[in-house]
C-alpha cells in the first residue's frame, strides 16, 4: 500500500482566515487556536491574512475572494452557530457549511470548516476553547493537511 500521509509542515505557507463576528467570544477562541496552531506548525506570523465578516451566512463569499485572490494557500472559515438563538438556524448554518465546501470545491484552494453549530453557548465554548476542544486547532492542522495532501497528490 502507498502511504499518502503528509507530514504537517506549514513553513512558506500563506494561510487566510475569514472569522464571523457573531458570536465573537467564541469565534475568538477559534481564532486563537488557529493561529496559535499555525504559528506552531511553521506558518509565519505575517503570513495569515485576517477578514471578519458580519456572520456565518457572510463566510462564504469572503472565503472564495480570498482563495481567488492568489495571495492564500488555503483558507480556514471561522463561525459559531447556536441553534437557541436563532429561528433560521438551518438556513445560517447550512448554507454555510455548503458555500464554504464549494469554496473548495470550485477553487482547489482548500477551504476549511470551523463553523460550530451547537444546541447551546456551553457547548460551544466547550468546543471552542483553547484548553478544551480547540477546534481552532483542529482547523489550522486540517488546513496545513491539505493544503500539503494536494500539493503530493499533483
Ligand atoms: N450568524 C452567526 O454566525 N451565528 C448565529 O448564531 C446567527 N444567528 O443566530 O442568527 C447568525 N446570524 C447572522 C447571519 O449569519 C448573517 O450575518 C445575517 O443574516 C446577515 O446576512
Amino acid at each position: 500500500m502507498r502511504d499518502l500521509t503528509v507530514t504537517l509542515d506549514g513553513s512558506g505557507l500563506r494561510i487566510g482566515i475569514v472569522a464571523a463576528r457573531f458570536n465573537d467570544a467564541v469565534v475568538g477562541q477559534m481564532l486563537d487556536g488557529t493561529r496559535a496552531r499555525l504559528l506552531a506548525l511553521g506558518v509565519a506570523d505575517e503570513d495569515i491574512s485576517l477578514a471578519w465578516v458580519a456572520g456565518a451566512f457572510e463566510i462564504p463569499l469572503a472565503a472564495r475572494a480570498m482563495a481567488t485572490s492568489g495571495d492564500v494557500d488555503a483558507v480556514v472559515c471561522l463561525g459559531c452557530v447556536i441553534r437557541g438563538e436563532t429561528p433560521h438556524f438551518d438556513y445560517v448554518a447550512g448554507e454555510a457549511a455548503a458555500g464554504i465546501l464549494r469554496v473548495g470545491l470550485d477553487t482547489e484552494v482548500p477551504a476549511v470548516f470551523g463553523v460550530l453549530t451547537t444546541d447551546d453557548m456551553a457547548q460551544a465554548v466547550e468546543r471552542a476553547a483553547v484548553d478544551k476542544g480547540d477546534k481552532g486547532a483542529d482547523c489550522a492542522d486540517a488546513a496545513v493537511e491539505l493544503v500539503q495532501l494536494l500539493r503530493r497528490l499533483g
